[in-house]
């Protein structure tokens, strides 16, 4: 019997040593100490065994189980170690190492030179008014002295959603909805997306973006308008720039004018980049139609006042030399990343 103990003893030391992981570690246990373990069936053959042996070959048995727990307890706690030791190796962070750089991105060439217009005009006293872009009819037409039979309002000019609901052609309603709201002074600009049905081509997107500005307040004249205007281009296209005003016709304002800075490439001379006119054309401007005011219910007698409206893909063409109009909207990191 005491032979058979040592070699159960000893098998059972060479498994554990053996079991890698918790699995292996269980199987060595039920095979000695399991109910139909190699010391369990001993223990069940006591009864065979004459009673006045009984007491030592129980014994005998019972400091092999316990020699054999201890084993298992002890490799338990080694294949424990390993596992810590090993996670820690494979979690193990280098913290010495440079950081993952993550691209940045690069702010869009409309937004670049729509935050340069914000500032002036900001520095110059306006606000920014901002307005929905699926307005109504009266807000982007009646208001603005377009009635209904204006060719303005023709379909291939405008998205009608329904008879009264369009998406706006200009960012001119947002400042009828200030006229409505607020009494004079208003010195607002009302930058945004606006909408025409016109075909796709180089210079043309049916989607373009516009920055409007609005005077109204008690005496205001056309010099004033002058003198703001010439100022913006002089701060947006260099102190030097000179600015000429042409008589032109809106709807909305009267007397209109359009604004053009000498070319800055050939001084008026005429080049490639003016076309040969000398000129580059800026923004449309005027003195607020009277109608106008009195629609949104300002006396014209009391007040006066002048808007004008700049195409803002326009502007960042001259500013960045860019020919196609629709390179703004491709989302190309190609194009983008080069501002
Ligand atoms: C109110 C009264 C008058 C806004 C104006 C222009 C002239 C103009 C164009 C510039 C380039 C549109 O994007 S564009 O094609 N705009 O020339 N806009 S005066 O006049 C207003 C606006 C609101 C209440």
């Amino acid at each position: 019997m005491k032979e058979k103990l040592q070699g159960i003893l000893q098998a059972a030391k060479e498994q554990l040593a053996a079991a890698a992981d918790p699995r292996a570690l269980d199987e060595a246990r039920v095979r000695y100490l399991g109910k139909k373990g190699e010391l369990t069936a001993l223990l069940k053959g006591m009864k065979d065994i004459a009673a006045e042996e009984r007491p030592a070959v129980g014994q005998l048995i019972n400091d092999v189980r316990s020699e054999i727990e201890t084993a298992i307890e002890k490799q338990r706690a080694a294949i424990e170690q390993a596992a810590l030791a090993h996670k820690l190796a494979a979690e193990t962070i280098d913290v010495t190492l440079p950081g993952e750089t993550l691209p940045i991105g690069k702010k869009h060439p409309l937004n670049i030179v729509l935050d340069e217009l914000k500032e002036i005009f900001l520095g110059l006293g306006f606000s920014i008014a901002e307005g929905p872009e699926v307005e109504l009819d009266h807000y982007n037409f009646e208001a603005l002295n377009i009635p209904k039979d204006h060719p303005a309002r023709d379909t291939q000019d405008t998205f009608y959603i329904s008879d009264n609901v369009v998406l706006r052609t200009q960012t001119s309603p947002m400042q009828v909805r200030t006229m409505e709201k607020k009494k004079p002074p208003i010195r607002i600009i009302a930058p945004g997306r606006v909408y025409r049905s016109d075909a796709v081509d180089a210079t043309h997107s049916p989607l373009f973006h516009q920055i409007e500005g609005l005077v109204v307040d008690k005496g205001i004249r056309m010099s004033d308008l002058k003198g703001i205007l010439e100022l913006f281009a002089k701060k947006l296209y260099g102190e030097d720039t000179v600015v000429r005003f042409r008589p032109h016709h809106f709807p909305f304002t009267e007397p209109s004018a359009e604004m053009d800075i000498q070319c800055y490439r050939c001084h008026g001379a005429g080049c490639p980049l003016c076309k040969g006119e000398g000129w580059i054309e800026i923004l449309g401007c005027g003195m607020v139609h009277p109608k106008v005011l009195e629609m949104s219910g300002i006396d014209p007698e009391e007040y006066s006042g002048y808007a004008f409206g700049i195409g803002l893909e326009r502007t960042v063409m001259g500013r960045f030399k860019i020919d196609d109009i629709r390179l703004f909207y491709e989302n190309d990191v190609r194009f983008l990343e080069q501002f």
